[in-house]
């Protein structure tokens, strides 16, 4: 056993979304989700479990990390110290190079690489499903960051969420696309995706339709993207988006995490694409919007955007899985 290990994970954008678990406490999925794991935002994170320590620490961008977040990544390092069969504490040490809760997927990255760095310095030998199962106990999203390029997670159906985990779809060099991500708002959002989503499957009337209506999503996405069909999937992404933000919409009280610059980029989209752009958009847990297009159309799309945006634009491609930092790329 090494005790301590560094892994770098990078977020993953849903293409079809994960919004609602069937089990709260497991992190398991009402339904499957589709995402890209994205390079050009990226997580390092460096476990170690030292003997002696009193209680977990947890550093991320150089701060200590205090409260219901530190409790949650706690919860997580119980996971691993219960496979590993020991009791000593850790310090967790983690650096963005993106905005951190900002709806830019960092629980994706984040438990992505402290399961792969956790369960490398406690010695477990994980095949890739078991430490997606690993990872989605920390945050659902993070079981797809394992895996790069086109990632499908698979709700399972056995009670423990054995089966509940993500599988490659396409690999990052499939299709050469890229996101742009415009960031339309400063600081953290007012609510995270764990409260939001489970307040929507409690609250909200849309809600059980919106769980009936991914399985097809699903399958649509998935025959797209081995296609490199745009069209196609410029469709069901948007759908699923507009989808997962109304079920929200619909809870009681509403969640709608939008300001009027999104809904401004939402109709530029999608009039570029009325006017032959092969792009869309897509928005998570936050106001941001995200735009897929190809590698060949992009600074004639960014060119369009800045006619109407002048905030922050970060651009990302498909990137590979989690992995070691002193050992090769996982595909
Ligand atoms: C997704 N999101 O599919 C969706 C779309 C946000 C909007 O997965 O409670 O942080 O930790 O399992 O993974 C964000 O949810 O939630 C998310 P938990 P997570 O990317």
């Amino acid at each position: 056993m090494r005790m301590r290990a560094t892994a770098i994970a990078h977020p993953n954008l849903a293409l079809v979304k994960y919004w609602g678990k069937r089990d709260i406490r497991l992190n398991l999925p009402a339904a499957g989700s589709l995402s890209v794991t994205l390079s050009g935002l990226r997580t390092q994170t460096s476990v170690a479990f030292i003997p002696g320590q009193a209680r977990d620490a947890v550093i991320l961008n150089g701060r200590a990390v205090w409260g219901p977040k530190l409790d949650r990544i706690v919860r997580f390092l119980d996971h691993l110290r219960r496979l590993a069969g020991t009791d000593l504490r850790a310090t967790v040490n983690t650096e963005n190079d993106f905005p951190t809760a900002a709806g830019l997927a960092s629980s994706s990255s984040g438990f992505a690489a402290l399961a792969a760095a956790g369960a490398a310095a406690l010695g477990l030998e994980l095949t890739a499903p078991e430490l997606s199962v690993l990872a989605r106990l920390g945050s659902g999203s993070a079981a797809r960051s394992i895996h790069g390029g086109f990632v499908e997670m698979l709700p399972g159906v056995m009670p423990d969420g054995s089966d509940s985990h993500a599988v490659p779809v396409a690999y990052e060099n499939h299709w050469d696309l890229r996101c742009l991500i415009l960031l339309t708002a400063k600081g953290e959002k007012s609510i995270g995706s764990t409260e939001a989503m489970n307040h929507t499957a409690s609250s909200s009337p849309y809600y059980r339709a919106w769980v009936e209506s991914v399985p097809h999503d699903l399958a649509l996405a998935r025959e797209a993207i081995r296609n490199r069909d745009m069209k196609t999937l410029a469709v069901v992404a948007e759908r699923s988006c507009l989808r997962m933000h109304a079920s929200a919409a619909a809870a009681d009280p509403g969640i709608l995490f939008w300001n009027g610059t999104t809904i401004e980029l939402i109709h530029h989209i999608r009039k570029l694409r009325s006017d032959g752009f092969p792009v869309f958009f897509t928005i998570d847990a936050g106001p941001h919007v995200k735009v897929f297009c190809s590698a060949s159309e992009m600074s004639a799309v960014t060119q369009s955007i800045r006619s109407v945006f002048s905030g922050d634009i970060i651009v990302a491609r498909p990137g590979p899985g989690v992995y070691l930092k002193d050992e090769p790329e996982r595909r």
